[in-house]
């Protein structure tokens, strides 16, 4: 890395209307305006041909067969690899709307999905330096009840995915449960506070996959 440092990986994770986009972009926005080299990526990203297909489904324009669209996400994310990676190597943070663990939680709720299945064609992408789990509390979820038309959209999924969140959230390190019932303002200075440590510490380290 002929001492270059290199950006860290950031992903931000949590149910549908947690609060991720808004604060995804902050982050991005504030880590700037602090001279951080930083970029938003987000998943699925429905730009490309692959992620046409997701959108069609997410709409229910289309039928898929719940392995096949778990393998749509997951490729999603291996056709952003390469640029993902030359983008932290060139020193840009990036901050994650969503990623493998919204891949692996989305597709093993439903009947007979398997949580190793799920997880095994996420192996070998790049790993976070940092997770955030956007959390809110069973009063907040019901007070955000403005779903979409999407699939997924309905509390029964939601409550599941927020339990699953919770699982996943202990059996990982790197991973930062952040409460996100507050303020736009409020989860943003915890988030920035904790990006900003680990920019720092990580920028000398060799990128994980
Ligand atoms: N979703 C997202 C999945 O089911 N698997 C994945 O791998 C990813 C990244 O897509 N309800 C689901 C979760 C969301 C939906 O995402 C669209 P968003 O962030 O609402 O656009
Ligand atoms: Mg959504």
């Amino acid at each position: 890395m002929n001492g270059m440092r290199r950006g860290a990986l950031i992903v931000i994770e949590g149910v549908d209307r947690s609060g991720k986009s808004t604060q995804c972009k902050k982050l991005v926005d504030s880590l700037k305006a602090m001279s951080v080299n930083a970029d938003l990526v987000r998943f699925p990203d429905r730009s490309t041909h692959i992620g046409g297909l997701i959108d069609k489904y997410l709409k229910q324009k289309s039928h898929l067969c719940d392995e096949a669209i778990h393998l749509m996400f997951t490729a999603n994310r291996w056709e952003k690899k390469e640029e993902m990676e030359r983008l932290l190597k060139q020193g840009v943070t990036l901050v994650v709307d969503r990623y493998s663990f919204s891949g692996i939680v989305y597709s093993s709720i439903k009947k007979n999905m398997k949580l190793h299945w799920c997880q095994e064609p996420e192996n070998g992408l790049l790993r976070p330096d940092l997770v955030f789990l956007l959390t809110l509390s069973e009063n907040e979820m019901a007070k955000r009840p403005n779903f979409g038309d999407e699939r997924y959209e309905n509390t029964e999924t939601q409550e599941k995915v927020a339990k699953a969140f919770l699982d996943m959230s202990r059996e990982q390190g790197d991973w930062e449960v952040v409460p996100a019932d507050g303020t736009i303002e409020d989860v943003h200075k915890v988030l920035l506070e904790r990006a900003v440590k680990k920019i720092a510490e990580v920028e000398r380290k060799s990128i994980r996959n």
